[in-house]
Parts: structure tokens; C-alpha cells; sequence
């Protein structure tokens, strides 16, 4: 897989090189090119940016710098990745999909956005998918596409030690989308506190009915709207009065 990312703070990706998307580089699974947006300006001031048409607070991220580094890096047939709060929610499922790609092109947009017409334009030339980690506002794409990054590098074929933590995790597909059940490990008594008996017990069908118990306490607890996807919508169910 090849990931491209454009972005004015390249610094703020160096993170990538570390642990594990590190080692997915050094083993040749993964190929990493960081862009400097600026490389594609041409004003002595090297501007990415602009008041947006209509009025309004803040600035918007100009074409041009896109467009030059579009044809630049050849994205057609890639999947445009942009980095907003107002894109689809990033899901295991989602991530799942993306690590099919060949080609992932992050574009990481700061300041209120980047003109619709980059979106539009690189939509003609390639897979565009809009996506936000949540409900809450990061001041840039950045950290944003270490996390995008960080889960779909991990499901590569060939990439992680030890595939069966893959499958067992919190929202795995195949753990039916439960939040994962606590765990423990040596010692049994630690600062007064002590591990369920039940770990300890050696009986397995008794271990696994705990830990699906556990699990789906947990769901209901801390995320109900997995239990119940007709809750999901949950803020939205008291409606203020206009
Ligand atoms: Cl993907 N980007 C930004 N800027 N803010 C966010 C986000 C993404 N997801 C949640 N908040």
C-alpha cells in the first residue's frame, strides 16, 4: 500500500515513521511519502489559503496548491482521503475497507475548510471519501490521519504479530461490535485488589459466559447505541423547542 499525505505541518506526521507503521516500511508493505502543500505554491509568501467567497469567520485552503499537486502526484485511481468534521464516521468497517486500497491519498486540510471545488475536481480523477473521527472539532487534519492510518495499517495482510488479537478486539466484526471485556494479569492480589475468581478458575465455558457477560454490561453502560442502533441518534431525541 501507498499513502500520500498533503498537509502545510509535515512535521506533525513524523510520528508515522515510528512502531509499527515504522516496521510495515522497513518490511516493504507500506510506502510513505509526506507532501508539503507550500512546495506547490508560487507568491513569495507561499499561500495556501484565502477569505472565503460570501463572508464569514476564518479562512478557506485555495485550489491551486491542490490542483499542481493532484497532477504532481498522479492521484488518479487512488482514494482521496479529506479529513473533516463533517465527513462520514470512521468505523472499524470503514477501516477494514480502506486497507483494501492500493493507494491512499490523505489531503489535510487547517484554517474552515478547502474549496469544494478540489473535493469536486478530484472526484473526476479518483475515490473521494470525507471522513471525521467524531463528533468534535481537532483544529486540522493531522492527528486525524495518524489514527485513519494507524487502524487501517494494522489489518495489512502480514502486518501484525499475532492475528488472533485482531479478531477478538472491541468493535471487531466478529465479536458481534460488543466493546471488549476487562482483563487482568499477574499478580492475583495486587494493592488489595483481586482478580475475578472466575479467571482463575480453569473452567472455560464459565471464563467465556463471564466474559460475554462482561462485555455486553459494558456496551449497555458506555455505549448503548451498539446494543440498540435505533439510539444512536440519541441527542437528537430531545428536540428544542424554536
Ligand atoms: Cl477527521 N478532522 C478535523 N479537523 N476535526 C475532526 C475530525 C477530523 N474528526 C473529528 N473532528
Amino acid at each position: 500500500m501507498r499513502l500520500d499525505y498533503l498537509t502545510i505541518f509535515p512535521d506533525y506526521l513524523a510520528p508515522l515513521r515510528l512502531s509499527l507503521p515504522g516496521k510495515a516500511i522497513e518490511s516493504g508493505l507500506l510506502e510513505l511519502h509526506v507532501h508539503d502543500l507550500r512546495e506547490w505554491t508560487h507568491d513569495r509568501h507561499r499561500t495556501v489559503d484565502d477569505t472565503p467567497y460570501g463572508g464569514g469567520a476564518g479562512m478557506v485552503m485555495k485550489p491551486e496548491p491542490f490542483g499542481e499537486a493532484f497532477d504532481a502526484l498522479a492521484i488518479d485511481g487512488a482514494t482521496v482521503i479529506v479529513t473533516t468534521p463533517s465527513g462520514e464516521p470512521f468505523t472499524q468497517a470503514l477501516a477494514r475497507e480502506l486497507s483494501t486500497r492500493e493507494r491512499l491519498v490523505f489531503l489535510l486540510g487547517r484554517y474552515e475548510g478547502i474549496d469544494q471545488r478540489v473535493l469536486d475536481h478530484a472526484a473526476t480523477r479518483a475515490e473521494v471519501r470525507e471522513i471525521s473521527l467524531g463528533d468534535y472539532v481537532l483544529n486540522g487534519g493531522e492527528v486525524a490521519a495518524l489514527a485513519i492510518t494507524e487502524a487501517v495499517v494494522r489489518l495489512l495482510p502480514g502486518f501484525m504479530g499475532n492475528a488472533a488479537s485482531l479478531v477478538e478486539e472491541s468493535h471487531s466484526e466478529s465479536s458481534g461490535r460488543l466493546l471488549e471485556y476487562p482483563v487482568y494479569t499477574k499478580p492475583a492480589t495486587w494493592r488489595g485488589l483481586e482478580v475475578p475468581d472466575v479467571l482463575l478458575s480453569g473452567n472455560h465455558a464459565r471464563i467465556e459466559a463471564w466474559r460475554q457477560e462482561q462485555s455486553v454490561a459494558r456496551t449497555a453502560q458506555r455505549r448503548p447505541d451498539l446494543l440498540h442502533p435505533s439510539r444512536a441518534m440519541g441527542e437528537w431525541d430531545i428536540v428544542p423547542a424554536v
